[in-house]
């Protein structure tokens, strides 16, 4: 079998291959240049693993389709794609500038970058969601700079084709998302919307501006995922009391569990993010952070209240019409979220930037150290996880693959079913479950066994869990005994 940049040269002959840029979960990242054009472009390769499946390749097809119409400037252009027997290729925009990931680990990233950044993913979000797309699974690492240093998103749908349905177990466990930033909407199996991006930035800036995770992981995909559906986030301020007051309230206002409780959608986020950062860094606080972000009218529009919203001139006017609905094709199980209200002529945000009171620049927050190696392991945990689970419950095709991340949660709440009917006491029953969260492996976790044993119509708690009560009793009487 031809190697993999034999197989490259032979579907892509306009190219002359370079450097591997790297290997990701769903390929391997090429540098080429066009031969006639000149133009460096990156290529991604998808394995046959995922393109060989007819379904699969549909659904890349199609995607690519809607990946290719969108025209932003904070999203990486797709230039091209092409498929020849059992492989698709993507041919991008090369992004050389590294990734969001790269620089916050560097520790290279100010507060007002941060929000900066923040801002122009928000754009691209928003661009998106009103063509119907979203993109599931915004996290740092799928942020990358061009040459200019302009951020842009990548991967756009790709891991929501993935996971419609395909047939793979690992792309199953691509729907998944990456745990440290996913909605609990998203984690739970319900529908995803808009709000489950604007969910995902929200825990990404939390992130890049107090160094930590909203929820940091123990290791354990699934604890972390129950966290996201049933714990609240540790306010940003307690852990990064420099971030200001109304950016902490943005940031936590994204966090909220219910979509309709967040913001209504991402251009509301961006302006409400302008509006604070404006107050807390001074007006020119985007300029000063070396980052170029062109925020769109339609992003902006509402803080400043400068420009005629609705003039149907304007370059950015395809944003400014409501045109989200999730599109049979891209979405098993439609999500019931009424359509963005758009813009309201005249609108202005009462939400005023404040007077100007720049904060002394704060130093790049140190970010968790062992974070790389956990992402890693959550991404492998996770995909074990739902493969596990679809063993046990999706040997039909019918299934929406969204319904897989409902199993850990429904085992959750059998959990808590069999606590209630044991009348044990609720913060009991939520330690104990979480401490076997951690301390399980996803397998045994799913196994019966080793949490619960039926006994005719009776959910019963096993032995180690009851040792887990004790040791939860002490450590609810003492909390300092907590790491006991
Ligand atoms: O292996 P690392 O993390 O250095 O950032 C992506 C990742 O890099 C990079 O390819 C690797 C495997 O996904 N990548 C993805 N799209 C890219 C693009 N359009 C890209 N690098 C440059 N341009």
């Amino acid at each position: 079998m031809a190697n993999e940049r034999e197989l490259l040269s032979e579907v892509l002959p306009g190219y002359e291959l370079a450097e591997e840029i790297g290997r990701g979960g769903w390929g391997v990242v090429f540098e080429a240049e066009h031969r006639t054009l000149g133009r460096r472009v990156a290529i991604k390769y998808l394995p046959a693993a995922f393109s060989a499946d007819p379904d699969a390749r549909d659904r890349f097809r199609s995607e690519a389709r809607v990946v290719a119409s969108l025209d932003h400037p904070h999203i990486v252009p797709l230039y091209d794609f092409v498929e020849q027997g059992d492989i698709c290729v993507f041919v991008m925009e090369l992004m050389p500038g590294g990734t969001l990931w790269d620089r916050f680990e560097e520790g290279d990233l100010s507060p007002e970058a941060a929000c900066n950044v923040t801002l122009a993913l928000l754009g691209a979000l928003y661009h998106a969601h009103r063509r119907g797309v979203l993109h599931r699974d915004v996290k740092p690492e799928n942020v990358l700079f061009n040459q200019e240093g302009m951020p842009k998103l990548a991967d756009f749908g790709i891991a929501k084709v993935l996971g419609d349905g395909a047939g793979t177990r690992t792309a199953t466990g691509m729907i998944m998302g990456t745990p440290a930033y996913m909605a609990p909407e998203q984690g739970s199996g319900e529908p995803v919307s808009p709000a489950t991006d604007v969910y995902a930035i929200g825990a990404m800036l939390y992130e890049l501006l107090s160094g930590r995770l909203p929820f940091e992981s123990t290791g354990n995909a699934l604890a972390q995922l129950y966290r996201h559906v049933h714990e609240a986030p540790t306010p940003i301020r307690e852990i990064a009391p420099h971030v200001p007051d109304g950016v902490a309230a943005v940031v936590m206002k994204a966090l909220q569990k219910a979509p309709s409780d967040r913001f209504e959608d991402a251009a509301t986020f961006a302006a409400e993010l302008n509006a604070e950062a404006t107050g807390a860094f001074g007006e020119d606080w985007s300029s000063g952070t070396d980052i170029p972000v062109l925020a769109t009218r339609a992003v902006l529009g509402r803080t400043v209240g400068k420009i005629t919203e609705s003039d149907p001139t304007s370059p950015d006017a395809a944003d400014e019409h409501p045109i989200y609905a999730p599109p049979a094709a891209y979405e098993p199980s439609p999500a019931p979220v009424a359509s963005p209200a758009g813009f309201q002529p005249g609108h202005v945000t009462t939400n005023a930037p404040q007077p100007s009171q720049p904060t002394p620049p704060q130093t790049a927050p140190e970010p968790t150290r062992s974070r790389r190696g956990l992402v890693a392991g959550v991404g492998v945990a996770v995909i074990a996880a739902v493969a596990a689970v679809g063993w046990l419950v999706f040997d039909s095709d019918d299934e929406p693959r969204a319904e897989n991340a409902q199993v850990p949660v429904a085992a959750s709440a059998r959990f808590e079913e069999a606590c209630r009917s044991n009348g044990v006491d609720a913060d009991l029953c939520t330690c104990a479950l979480e401490r076997s969260l951690d301390e399980l492996t996803v397998e045994e976790f799913m196994a019966n066994d080793q949490l619960l044993q039926e006994s005719g119509d009776e959910l019963l708690l096993t032995a180690p869990v009851i040792e887990r009560f004790d040791t939860c009793r002490t450590q609810l009487e003492q909390p300092s005994a907590a790491g006991a």
